[in-house]
């Protein structure tokens, strides 16, 4: 086995207290995802949509990796060949355990984009509509995320590697959101072992071929030795 193909999505960071999209109490429960997660919203309202990235960053520079993200770390440093974690979470709590090979495809909340240049920087913890942007000066600055309508990030490599991975596996993501959601299809298809830990059964489970049920903390950590 060379190459390793994990993607990880909210349900990694819940134990470390962020919380989830889709579950019950979750993120969209209490905010429109039209209101905060398009570039739609964006333009109607951008203090309303800064107001609720600045709350979540204030949250994600608090929290810490949980074991999940730590054996994953192991796993990258211990295999001979090649670990990708490709992540739709746009906290840094995969770096933090210590993986170096991380592909944000929505993006980071720790980063800044200017939408006028398409120049990135390093996020204040709070951010207004009326930042200037570093390099242009315009006040055009927006949280560096991924929102409904855009294209994810990096998918001219994610794409490759889904065909090249021998193992891929799906961590805490209800496989509810395109592209991500047909990467364990796309996976299988190209010849991959695929595998699902969740807590529970998600829109994609059918497309895995093994399934380990249980919390991040607990089944990944068993899953990687
Ligand atoms: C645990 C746990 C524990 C809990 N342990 N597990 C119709 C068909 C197909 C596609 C579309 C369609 N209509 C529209 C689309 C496209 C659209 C889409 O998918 N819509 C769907 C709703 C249908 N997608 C897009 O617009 C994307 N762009 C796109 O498609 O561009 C076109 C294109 C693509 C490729 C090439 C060329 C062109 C962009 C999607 C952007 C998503 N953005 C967000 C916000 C990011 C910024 C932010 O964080 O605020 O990304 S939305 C949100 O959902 C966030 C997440 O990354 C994403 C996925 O959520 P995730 O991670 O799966 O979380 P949950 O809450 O859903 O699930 C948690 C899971 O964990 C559950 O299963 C729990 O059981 C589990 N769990 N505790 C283990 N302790």
């Amino acid at each position: 086995m060379k190459k390793i193909v994990i993607l990880s999505g909210a349900g990694i960071s819940a134990e470390s207290g962020l919380g989830t999209f889709r579950d019950e109490g979750g993120l969209w429960a209490q905010h429109a995802i039209e209101d905060v997660a398009t570039p739609e919203g964006f333009e109607r309202n951008p203090t309303l949509v800064h107001a609720f990235y600045n709350a979540r960053r204030a949250q994600a520079a608090k929290a810490k990796p949980n074991a999940a993200h730590f054996a994953l770390a192991r796993l990258e440093a211990d295999f001979e060949g090649e670990v990708l974690v490709i992540t739709q979470n746009v906290d840094g709590l995969h770096e933090a355990a210590g993986s170096q090979n991380v592909i944000h495809m929505h993006g980071e909340l720790a980063k800044a984009l200017c939408h006028a240049c398409a120049h990135r920087w390093q996020a204040p913890l709070v951010m207004s509509p009326d930042d200037p942007c570093p390099k242009c000066e315009v006040p055009a600055t927006r949280p560096d995320v991924v929102w409904f309508g855009e294209i994810p990030y990096a998918m001219e490599v994610i794409d490759p590697a889904l065909a090249e991975a021998d193992l891929f596996a799906a961590i805490g993501t209800s496989g509810q959101v395109y592209p991500a959601a047909a990467y364990g299809q796309h996976a299988r298809r190209m010849g991959a072992h695929t595998v699902e830990l969740n807590l529970e059964t998600s829109s994609a489970s059918r497309d895995f071929a093994e399934h380990r049920r249980g919390k991040a903390s607990e089944v990944v950590p068993v899953w990687v030795e």
